[in-house]
């Protein structure tokens, strides 16, 4: 076929979609089929996926993507590291906690008591982050649920098994859940025996290409799909196949996958696993075709995001051409905060923990809705530049421009603020790389496309792109970057 049309269900924090893209050598046009809220729900032990909405949501999707024609294939992507448990019989154990559930707090101590933080980076490369699978884990240990547990399905694997029936652990996003061997690329038997986990609880590994089954007959009939439709997996690490889209046509780039969170970094060929590195908290995730994701987690749009979520329980304004509009005109540099101290990471008044971060640190207070965006996106802009500082000093390597994709790309201050404060181009866009990865993934295992120099040629040639230049000398980001952070040549 000289084009073929693939649909991907991409699951974000706060929305799903599925979206259907048609590819062919020279093209590549996405449409939305479905969008569709991800509402995670409070009970009393803690806050959960509502992972049976998700999935009806993907049918729902599904089935308008099948009356746009022919789908050759379906893939599966969402955010990393939540799982569901499932028993002897194959049913689900209850509904997925949220990472954002603070229910791991102690839970990092007591895998910690068995391999220490070193080692464990050593092995698994991963930054520390509290809601690693392998904390959230410890955290149910003694459960009636972890006791009645035979299998751990990562949420796009929960997903394609209640598509297809089949059973299985994508790569990219096992490297996220803290029992991953990072130079093999398998599942570390070393810290499962460790850490008294039954190795069968994992299912066998399946890399992006890999067949994962064809639809199961009522679900055939209920989107429409044919019935043999197959399942492929993808990167189905959003972040992984953001990546994928990344629009780099030659070496020496970084890239920021910018969404709820801000995942700034390098593409390597093999993980940097030293002391140096585990220190500055970074992670080596995997990639596609072995290459490793070496990158830190950056608290992301997440602030602004609560911060509108706030003002909108609020009644005030919370529309957000207006807020940037605002922020463009509000004092540079006036209030600046750390976006990954810990304070930020539950759910809540966002504009209240702001204001907090900066009286306890003895900076202004930001007053106005537009400086609490302007303190947000310098924040976020700094903390941009630290990143990609560190991670290139850690791993030896230069960059010269830096790949801005996802739904923050969209955001033009943010964008030019972190040209600014890196002082390197920025390339933004395009916004639904992770939709993009998703479906070029499924496009190569067809035939369609070629290597991941291919697919990023074919996505710089057809996908709206923005450029900016940094502005400036970068004195005034140098000074906020020493405010913020006084330990001296670490910004
Ligand atoms: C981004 C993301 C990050 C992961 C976080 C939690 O959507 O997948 O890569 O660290 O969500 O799973």
């Amino acid at each position: 076929a000289l084009a073929s049309t693939f649909a991907a269900v991409d699951l974000g924090a706060t929305s799903g979609r599925v979206i259907v893209g048609r590819v062919g050598r020279e093209n590549l046009d996405l449409t939305e089929a479905h969008r569709f809220p991800n509402t995670p729900v409070r009970l009393p032990d803690g806050l959960r996926w509502d992972v049976l909405a998700l999935f009806q949501g993907a049918l729902d999707g599904l089935r308008e993507a099948a009356r746009s024609g022919g789908v050759a294939s379906v893939g599966v992507d969402t955010w990393a590291v939540d799982h569901g448990l499932l028993d002897a019989d194959g049913a689900l154990l209850g509904h997925p906690f949220h990472y954002r559930d603070s229910r791991t707090d102690a839970a990092a101590a007591r895998v910690h008591s068995l391999v220490g933080p070193e080692e464990l980076y050593r092995i698994t490369g991963l930054q520390h982050l509290p809601f690693t699978t392998v904390f959230q884990l410890a955290a149910a240990e003694g459960t009636v649920q972890r006791k009645a547990a035979r299998t751990l399905l990562l949420i796009p694997d929960l997903l394609i098994h209640w598509l297809t029936g089949s059973v299985g652990a994508e790569e990219t996003n096992a490297s996220t859940t803290g029992l991953f061997d990072a130079r093999t690329g398998t599942w570390s038997q070393d810290l499962l025996r460790r850490l008294s986990l039954d190795p069968g609880l994992l299912p066998q590994l399946r890399a992006p290409g890999d067949p994962a089954g064809t639809l199961l007959p009522h679900v055939a009939a209920y989107t429409g799909l044919g019935p043999r439709t197959p399942v492929t997996t993808v990167a189905s690490h959003d972040t992984a196949s953001a990546v994928v889209a990344v629009p780099a046509t030659e070496p020496d780039f970084a890239y920021i996958s910018c969404g709820t969170w801000s995942l700034a970094g390098l593409e390597l060929d093999a993980p940097v696993l030293t002391e140096e590195s585990r220190a500055a908290n970074f992670t080596n995730e995997r990639g596609i075709d072995g290459t490793i994701r070496y990158l830190r987690n950056i608290m992301g749009m997440w602030l602004l995001e609560e911060c509108r979520r706030t003002w909108d329980r609020e009644n005030l304004p919370a529309h957000l051409s207006a807020l940037l509009a605002d922020a463009a005109r509000a004092e540079p540099f006036a209030s600046l905060v750390d976006p990954d101290a810990p304070v930020f990471l539950a759910p809540g008044d966002m504009p209240a923990r702001i204001r907090d971060y900066c009286a306890r640190t003895g900076q202004r207070v930001p007053g106005s809705q537009g400086a609490i965006v302007r303190c947000v996106l310098e924040s976020l802009a700094l903390a941009h530049r630290r990143a990609l500082r560190q991670a290139a000093e850690l791993a030896g390597r230069d960059i010269n421009r830096i790949h801005l994709v996802g739904g923050g790309s969209r955001n033009d201050l943010l964008c030019q603020l972190t040209a600014d404060a890196t002082g390197l181009p920025v390339v933004a866009g395009p916004t639904e790389a992770t939709a993009l990865g998703n479906i070029l993934v499924q496009a190569r295992a067809t035939g369609l496309v070629g290597d991941l120099a291919d697919m990023r040629r074919l996505i710089a040639s057809t996908q709206h792109l923005r450029h900016y230049t940094p502005r400036g000398d970068g004195t005034a980001w140098h000074a906020a970057a020493a405010r913020l952070d006084p330990a001296p040549g670490h910004r």
